[in-house]
């Protein structure tokens, strides 16, 4: 929660800025207001379309907010850095200490309505090596029976962490071509199975691309992920600035959510094998689609 301090100093700035512009946000003062959570800025406003603007615009899901996130396996926080597996070969002595994950410590409200995910990830070897780089991480969303407890020990790090999580859909950045089935060793998949557990097996894929760039040269790597239940094709997957995968997917129909079938968990998985290499995420925010 933000300092009661905080809190003052942000109504004050506000309450002037609604009775002078009205329905007309002042973004300095969103960036401001930013800085605290939603309860904070819900009682801050009292115009009731201004709130609804501001609120759009705060994220419902942030990495920045440590307290309210639970990792699992070898996930570790370096600095403000979600560091999901390191470069480490940690197969065969640790076969069931190569997967990661972190989640939402609650279930994300009114996903369903629609949402902006913006994460950075990096993936990669941080030393010259000759081997390749395995296996991959996925972008996660969940509702499965153990909650923020999911976690999934790999085999051998293919399932990259979300494999056999049921009642979900990831989209997968797979950094290694397992078997024929997999189009490269490089490519952006969106998989799912329903309310059944969740596969890597490349026959889940509902949408999949290959981007230009090597996706494991340990640089950062921008991705937006757009769902609007309103349009056709409601899912988008944008990485590096280019729209790779467009599909259709009805998350209320797909999945069992929580709270009249909206709220889910979100959240990140990783895993290596006899292959290993860097998993990291940077940043991610999580905003509500901007209908206003
Ligand atoms: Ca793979």
């Amino acid at each position: 929660m933000t300092p009661p301090s905080e809190v003052t100093t942000s109504t004050t700035s506000t309450t002037s800025t609604t009775s002078n512009i009205s329905n007309n946000v002042d973004i300095a003062v969103v960036e401001e207001i930013n800085l605290s959570d939603g309860v904070a800025a819900t009682a801050v406003f009292s115009n009731v379309v201004l709130r609804r603007k501001v609120l759009s615009m705060l994220p419902i899901f942030s990495l920045k907010r440590r307290d309210k996130i639970v990792i699992h396996g070898c996930a570790q926080w370096s600095g403000e850095i979600m560091m999901l597996t390191r470069c480490e070969r940690r197969f065969p002595e640790n076969i069931n200490r190569n997967s990661a994950a972190c989640w939402s410590r609650t279930c994300v409200r009114d996903l369903a309505s629609g949402f902006v995910a913006r994460f950075g990830i990096r993936m990669g070897k941080d030393h010259s090596d000759s081997e390749p780089g395995a296996d991959g991480m996925a972008f996660v969303i969940h509702n499965a029976k153990r909650g923020n407890q999911t976690h999934v020990y790999d085999d051998k790090g293919s399932g990259m962490g979300y494999s056999g999580i049921e009642n979900s859909i990831a989209i997968e950045f797979d950094t290694f071509k397992l078997n024929d089935s997999e189009p490269d060793a490089n490519h952006i998949s969106v998989q799912t199975n329903g309310r059944a557990p969740n596969s890597s097996n490349h026959r889940y894929s509902i949408g999949h691309a290959s981007p230009t760039c090597v996706m494991n040269d340990y640089q950062l790597h921008r991705v937006i992920v757009t769902y609007n239940p309103f349009k056709e094709r409601q899912l988008v997957v944008n990485f590096d600035g280019r729209d790779l995968i467009q599909c259709t997917v009805n998350l209320q129909q797909l999945l069992r959510l929580n709270n009249n079938n909206s709220d889910a968990y979100v959240g990140f998985t990783a895993a290596t094998g006899y292959y290993f290499q860097v998993h990291s995420v940077e940043y991610c925010d999580i905003y509500r689609l901007n209908e206003y």
